[in-house]
C-alpha cells in the first residue's frame, strides 16, 4: 500500500513525540526538573547553577587572625560544633568530623560539643577527640531534658504511635525519635554545658560536607546579625504534624504580640505548590529548614517569645501523639517570630544528608553535581520547598 510522503513523515514525527513525552515522563532528568516541575514560579532557574562565591561584607579568614587551638587570645567568637550522637555511630561520626575539619574547621578550630543520653565510652571519646586539633567536650544529656514529661499518657502514646505506624509513618513507633525532636525543639540549648556558648553549628554523624569554607563562619553570623542559617528546604509528611499548625494558631492568638513585621509568614501557609499537603497539614505548608543542618543563635531559642511556643507545643503533646519534628517546630517559630532578614542560605556550603544535597557551583567544592538536589527516586524532587521560599522570602 502506497502512503504519501507527507504522512509517512507526520507519522513518524507523531511516533517521535510519543517516545518523547513517554521518556520526559518516566525519566525526567536533574536538568529537566530544574526548568519544570522542581522550579515553578518561584525560580527561573536553579541558583546553584550560577557560579557561587563567598557571602558579601566583611569576613574573618584565618591568615588575618589567630585561631590557633590552643590560643586564650583567639579570634574565635561564643560557639560551638553539636553533635547529639549514640555510642554506635562512631564510626559514622569520624567520617562526617574529617569532611567538616578538612573542609572548614582545621582552620578555626571552634570545638566540638558531643551529647548523649547514655555516657559516652572511652573509645568514643579517643577516637574523636583523634580527628581535631580543637577542643571536645562529651556531655551527658539530663533524664528532665531527654523522657516525657509527666503529662504525657503513655497508653495513649502506644495507641497513637500504633496508628501513625500502619500509616507507614517512619520511626513513629521509636520512643527514642519522638524523644530526639522534642530535645532538638525545646531542650538542646537549655544544656548547663552550653550556658556560655552563644551560637552553634548542628552535625549528625553520616552528613557530608564538599567545600572548601574560608571563613569563620560563626562570626559572619555574628557581623551580620544572623539568627539562623540553613542549607536545604523541604516538604514535610503532614500525616506527622496534623495538629501542630492548628496549636500554632491557637498560641498566636493568645500572643499576636510575638508575630515579626517581617515575617514568612507566606512561606509556612502556602497552598499553590502542594494543596494537598497544606490541606492535610490543617493550613501549614509543610515547609521547612532541613534541620540535621543549622547554625544558629541559641539566643532566638533562649527568647521568651520561644520558650511560651515551644512550652504550649510540649503541652500539647504531639511531640509524643503524633510526630512532630524539630524541623518544622524551629521553622514555624523562625517563620513567624523572626525577622526574615535574619535567616540566611548558606549557599555556599556543600552538604548531604541522604537523600538530599545542597551542592553549589563553585570550584571550592568537590564531590558533588551542581544543582543536584536528591539522589533515588524521582518522587524526592517534588520534596523541594526552595521555589516558596525563594519567592516568597529571597535567596539571602
Ligand atoms: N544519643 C542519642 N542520639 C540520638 C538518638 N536518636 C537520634 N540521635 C541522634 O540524633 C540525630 C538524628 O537522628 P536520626 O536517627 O539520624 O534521624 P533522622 O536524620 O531523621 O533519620 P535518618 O534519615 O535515618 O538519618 C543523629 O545525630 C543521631 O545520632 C538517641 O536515642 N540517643
Ligand atoms: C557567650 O554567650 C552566652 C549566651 O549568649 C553568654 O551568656 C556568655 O556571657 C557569653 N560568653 C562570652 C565569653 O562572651
Ligand atoms: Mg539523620
Amino acid at each position: 500500500m502506497a502512503i504519501a510522503r507527507p504522512i509517512r513523515l507526520l507519522g513518524a514525527l507523531c511516533i517521535l513525540l510519543v517516545i518523547g513525552v513517554i521518556f520526559y515522563v518516566s525519566h525526567p532528568t536533574q536538568s529537566l526538573i530544574s526548568v519544570g516541575s522542581r522550579l515553578q514560579d518561584g525560580m527561573k532557574s536553579d541558583p546553584l547553577l550560577d557560579p557561587t562565591g563567598e557571602p558579601e561584607g566583611l569576613l574573618w579568614r584565618a591568615e588575618d587572625h589567630d585561631y590557633s587551638p590552643d590560643s586564650t587570645e583567639s579570634a574565635r567568637i561564643n560557639a560551638t560544633l553539636l553533635v547529639l550522637v549514640r555510642n554506635e555511630e562512631l564510626g559514622d561520626l569520624v567520617k562526617t568530623m574529617e569532611d567538616l575539619e578538612r573542609t572548614w574547621n582545621n582552620k578555626f578550630n571552634y570545638p566540638w560539643t558531643f551529647m548523649n543520653d547514655k555516657p559516652f565510652s572511652e573509645e568514643f571519646k579517643r577516637k574523636t577527640q583523634a580527628v581535631t586539633k580543637a577542643k571536645c567536650h562529651y556531655e551527658l544529656v539530663p533524664k528532665e531534658h531527654w523522657e516525657e514529661p509527666d503529662w504525657i499518657d503513655p497508653e495513649l502514646v502506644k495507641e497513637s504511635n500504633k496508628i501513625l505506624e500502619e500509616a507507614k509513618i517512619q520511626y513513629a513507633d521509636k520512643a527514642s525519635y519522638h524523644r530526639m525532636c522534642r530535645w532538638n525543639s525545646g531542650m538542646f540549648y537549655k544544656h548547663p554545658a552550653l550556658a556560655n556558648t552563644r551560637y552553634y553549628w548542628r552535625v549528625e554523624p553520616k552528613v557530608q560536607f564538599f567545600c572548601n569554607v574560608d571563613y569563620d563562619v560563626f562570626r559572619y553570623m555574628q557581623d551580620h546579625k544572623k539568627t539562623y542559617g540553613f542549607t536545604i528546604n523541604l516538604f514535610d509528611a503532614p500525616e506527622t504534624i496534623t495538629s501542630l499548625w492548628p496549636e500554632t494558631e491557637r498560641f498566636l492568638s493568645e500572643h499576636p504580640e510575638y508575630l515579626a513585621d517581617n515575617n514568612m509568614m507566606e512561606w509556612l501557609v502556602d497552598d499553590k505548590l502542594r494543596p494537598e499537603h497544606n490541606k492535610k497539614a490543617n493550613g501549614y505548608s509543610t515547609c521547612h529548614f532541613w534541620s540535621n543542618f543549622e547554625i544558629g543563635d541559641m539566643e532566638f531559642f533562649r527568647s521568651e517569645k520561644y520558650e511560651a511556643y515551644f512550652n504550649h507545643l510540649d503541652r500539647a503533646g504531639g511531640f509524643f501523639y503524633e510526630r512532630w519534628g524539630d524541623a518544622p517546630v524551629h521553622s514555624i517559630a523562625l517563620g513567624l517570630f523572626e525577622d526574615a532578614s535574619k535567616v540566611h542560605w548558606f549557599r555556599d556550603i556543600g552538604y548531604r544528608h541522604v537523600p538530599y544535597f545542597n551542592c553549589p557551583n563553585s570550584p571550592k567544592c568537590s564531590g558533588c553535581k551542581p544543582g543536584k538536589f536528591y539522589e533515588g527516586a524521582d518522587f524526592l524532587a517534588k520534596e523541594d520547598c526552595r521555589p516558596n521560599y525563594f519567592k516568597y522570602v529571597g535567596t539571602h
